[in-house]
């Protein structure tokens, strides 16, 4: 997707699930931002003595860009073209992403792949002057694709597949996914991205692209651990242009495609992070500890943004590491029980599953919402967390 829209993104984000099975305390790592692409020297070399800062952050999966060859006007990967090319990416070569994927699990952390499969960029011109020649980046036909795989309703490319299932992405073809030679060639390459280069899961780009049951073939089809979707929408404004205050259909249309697509999928709660930043979007930079202690202390799967971990100062990495330990010895999970003692503007206070206490706001008169069992286990700048002993 294009910057603006990856950066927000970025932080910030819970995950939303529906299955008992992710119901443990999985913490994402997001393992890149809009600028790796243009890393001296390759983003896996760079990103490879940080694994053990990364691991410390209590992350169980590292979502890692798209690693394929890709169009040179999408260095970052999300306008795709030889799949199986994993030698020409911006990021590095195919040898290089190995040993970073290989350091990774042997600190505990497993690697995610971000997934581009809405749309694929082609590599030259057919004999009718069609842009629609794909070359699959094997000496064989693997992925080698023509019009019958671009979607007819894409005028611009002349497809002869079905029309899409779902929005499409300008600018490049969007790939027919009622196609079974797709089905087949593209669980094929998915499977191949977890036997040669080791990754673990699966982090799908633009999933309103086409039909849900579509992610649900290919969750079922590659059987990652762990798989996420990017659903992202606009929040939903009322007629003064400001954020509606009851926005279950916004969530709502998280919660339909995750029970669409099962399987174990989860999706990045957009919903949540939006009603977080929308008021002074983007998210106030002086407030970004506040949203980490919010999602690393509530129920879902929080995610942690290289940006925020590696490139800001003020000791946000430490207070990080200590949040995710603190949820951990707690074992706070996607499905634990919130209990909101306080919602004020200058005063936020909520119970989780009556293990911690946590507090987010200047107001320090907490009246006698504190039991007297709380021990103080993290704060900072308005916040703090106790932790009932
Ligand atoms: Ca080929
Ligand atoms: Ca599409």
């Amino acid at each position: 997707m294009k910057s603006s829209l990856f950066f927000s993104l970025g932080f910030l984000c819970l995950c939303i699930s529906l299955l008992p099975s992710f119901s443990t305390s999985t913490i994402l790592f997001q393992g890149f931002v809009w600028a790796s692409s243009d890393e001296a020297g390759g983003w896996w070399n760079h990103l490879k003595p940080l694994v053990p800062e990364i691991a410390a952050s209590g992350a169980e999966y590292v979502w890692l860009p798209p690693p394929s060859n890709a169009d040179k006007n999408g260095r970052q990967g999300y306008l795709p073209k030889r799949l199986y090319d994993l030698d020409t990416s911006s990021y590095g070569n195919k040898e290089e992403l190995k040993s970073l994927v290989a350091t990774f699990q042997q600190s505990g952390v497993k690697a995610v792949s971000d997934i581009v499969i809405n749309h694929r960029m082609p590599e030259s011109n057919d004999s009718n002057g069609r842009n629609s020649v794909f070359e699959g980046g094997t000496p064989d036909s693997r992925l080698d694709w023509g019009v019958a795989e671009i979607c007819r309703d894409d005028p611009e490319y002349q497809g002869t597949g079905n029309p899409d299932t779902g929005m499409g992405w300008g600018g490049v073809p969007d790939i027919d996914h009622t196609s079974t030679r797709v089905q087949q060639e593209l669980s094929d390459w998915m499977n191949w991205l977890k036997t040669e280069v080791g990754f673990s899961g699966w982090r799908f780009d633009m999933v309103l692209g086409y039909a849900p049951k579509f992610t649900k073939l290919y969750i079922d089809n590659t059987k990652p651990e762990f798989s996420v979707g990017e659903l992202f929408q606009k929040v939903h404004l009322g007629s003064d242009n400001k954020p509606l205050t009851n926005q279950d259909e916004h969530r709502n249309t998280l919660v339909n495609w995750v029970n669409e697509v099962g399987s174990g999928v989860l999706t990045f709660d957009f919903t949540t992070k939006m009603i977080l930043g929308y008021a002074t979007y983007p998210f106030p930079e002086d407030k970004i500890m506040l949203g980490y202690v919010y999602i690393l202390t509530h129920p879902g799967h929080p995610s942690i943004f290289y940006h925020d971990y590696f490139e800001r100062e003020n000791g946000i990495k430490e207070n990080i590491k200590s949040l995710s330990a603190i949820r951990k010895r707690n074992g706070i999970t996607a499905t634990s029980t919130i209990n909101i003692l306080a919602a004020e503007a200058d005063l936020y206070m909520a119970n989780i599953d009556n293990k911690i206490i946590v507090k987010i706001g200047p107001n320090g008169n907490l009246g006698n919402l504190l039991p007297s069992n709380a021990q103080v286990a993290t704060k900072g700048q308005d916040y703090a967390v106790w932790e009932l002993k």
